[in-house]
């Protein structure tokens, strides 16, 4: 192009309102130089394009994979207009500078994570060299080339252009975002291929590409400011998780809204059966199953009516009309007057009836449409100064066996208990202890620095309940005589299941058989600090 001349370089794999951005930079007088499928877009939208081979003089070659990388397109997109030599350069080899850059780069997460996944072959096909080549030495000159990575930044673009005034602040928020996505690109591409066979689950190094979901009003506390990130990675992808819940009504999620509908979606989700989980502050203080869905819910709310008020509640079936008439009028067990609120119901649909009716509780009440997290993630906790990676905890009852190490062996529905109780202490925080009878949580001592604490707390909750009951402890009791085992016996619990493993089993064992309680060793613990 000759000198005063604008030029814009376009190639996008994803045309997303390519006619609005071609036919903008058209009007402003732009020249527009593409690649191929980018140009023959452009043209069908009546905008006028060099092709790039014309510019390089140079075919596309190799399939494709040396398009742009030339320096009569590198030239024109790195001169510093600033530095004569530059210019004298691009005018002695009769290139032309860019001015403005747009480009996206192949799909490579839409295609390694398709179903049924890729050929290895493919994966390798769709790494994009040219793209991010030109984005970075783009982003480089920005002072002098507005990069453009994102369609959403085609109207900020073209009105900026307009203006004709400098303005650093844009410039510089364009590369700033052009380098973090292909930073992000390149780590999606690193970590598939870290996958294909080249190493296990704990790489050398952990780039997780996280992007803005959304900037929330504040932290766990009002002076905390906050934000919320979606894991971007293959890992995460395309799948479930209260990530990419999608909200239907209510206010804005906060902070703590977020934690605590991730606690109660990921119980909720343990269950085969229908089931209600009622969560506050992360722990599930209201489990219940039933095949009527409507019992479900009332027995998880009565299970502790005071922590449920304010609560969240999770389902792992469609919330239809019924339920939510139910959710929406239910009134709290503790006064029989006083209608429930809750932050949040969270569940994996709605009925279209369902979704009305429950919109017309409140104007606040969060609805969440959630889909279930995969298993085999990799779960990543802060500390000062690093991060903890660990598997997600995946175990389920049918991974475990119950062992009776008891003289006396549990009655088939004293083992369902137990099996319930368990599935309800894995959620639990430790020091955790479950008391649950008949498909239904009656009490539970959550975070206490010690297990007989909880224990204690469990039982004043069940009340009555205990007796017959099944009682789950997430780690194993380190004293029995006239501590927690001997103490939830003296109180008729009718099982107890532990994962064993004390030194002081023997008690254990020894207590429930004076005792006549059945006693299951699990061999697997479910710590949750
Ligand atoms: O194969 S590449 O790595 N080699 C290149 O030289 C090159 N130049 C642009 N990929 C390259 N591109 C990419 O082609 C862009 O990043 C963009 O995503 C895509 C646009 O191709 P088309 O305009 O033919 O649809």
């Amino acid at each position: 192009a000759a000198e005063g001349n604008k030029q814009a370089l376009i190639s996008l794999s994803d045309k997303k309102d390519l006619a609005f951005l071609g036919n903008g930079l058209q009007e402003l007088g732009y020249s527009i130089v593409s690649t191929g499928g980018t140009a023959a877009a452009l043209e069908s939208a009546g905008v006028t394009v060099t092709k790039v081979e014309q510019l390089t003089q140079f075919p596309e070659m190799l399939d494709g994979r040396v398009k742009t990388l030339h320096p009569n397109v590198h030239g024109g997109i790195l001169a510093r207009r600033d530095q004569k030599h530059h210019m004298e350069a691009l005018n002695t080899h009769g290139i032309g500078t860019f001015d403005v850059v747009v480009v996206n780069l192949y799909p490579f997460y839409d295609k390694v994570t398709s179903t049924g996944g890729i050929e290895f072959e493919d994966g390798i096909e769709n790494i994009d060299i040219g793209g991010p080549t030109m984005i970075r030495a783009a982003a480089k000159n920005h002072n002098d080339v507005l990069v453009v990575v994102d369609s959403e930044d085609y109207p900020a673009l073209i009105e900026y252009l307009k203006g004709n005034q400098e303005d650093q602040k844009l410039r510089r928020m364009l590369a700033w975002k052009a380098f973090q996505h292909v930073a992000s690109y390149d780590s999606a591409v690193s970590e598939w291929l870290w996958r294909q066979n080249v190493g296990d689950k704990f790489p050398p190094s952990l780039t997780v590409p996280l992007s803005l979901k959304s900037h929330l009003r504040y932290g766990e506390n009002p002076h905390q400011k906050a934000a919320f990130y979606v894991d971007k990675s293959l890992s995460e992808f395309n799948t479930g998780g209260i990530a990419t819940a999608i909200q239907h009504h209510g206010k804005e999620m906060s902070y703590n809204n977020y934690l605590d509908a991730d606690a109660a979606w990921n119980c909720v989700c343990e269950f085969k059966s229908r089931t209600c989980v009622v969560v506050k502050h992360t722990n599930p203080c209201g489990v219940a199953s039933r095949d009527d869905i409507l019992e479900a819910y009332r027995l998880a709310v009565k299970g502790d009516p005071v922590s449920a008020f304010g609560g969240i509640v999770a389902f792992n079936v469609e919330v239809d009309e019924a339920l939510a008439r139910e959710i929406r009028e239910f009134r709290s067990p503790t006064d029989g007057e006083t209608r429930m609120f809750y932050e949040i119901v969270v569940a994996p649909s709605y009925s279209e009836k369902g979704l009305e009716v429950l919109q017309g509780k409140s104007k606040t009440l969060r609805i969440l449409e959630a889909k279930k997290n995969e298993p085999g993630k990799l779960s990543l906790r802060q500390v000062g100064g690093g991060w903890l990676a660990q598997d997600s905890d995946d175990l389920t009852p049918q991974d475990i066996q119950f062992n009776v190490v008891s003289d006396k062996s549990p009655q088939e529905s004293e083992l369902h208990d137990a099996e319930f109780a368990w599935l309800c202490v894995k959620h639990v925080k430790s020091n955790a202890i479950v008391i649950a009878k008949d498909k239904r949580m009656l009490g539970m001592g959550s975070g206490q620095p010690n297990r007989l604490e909880s224990l204690r707390i469990a039982m004043r909750k069940a009340g009555d309940g205990v007796k017959g009951a099944a009682l789950a402890s997430d780690a194993f009791f380190p004293f029995a005589w006239n501590d927690a085992v001997e103490e939830a016996c003296e109180s008729g619990i009718g099982v107890i299941a532990e994962p064993g493993g004390s030194i002081r089993d023997k008690d254990a064992i020894d207590c429930c058989n004076k005792y006549g309680v059945s006693l299951l060793f699990t061999n697997v613990r479910h710590f949750r600090h």
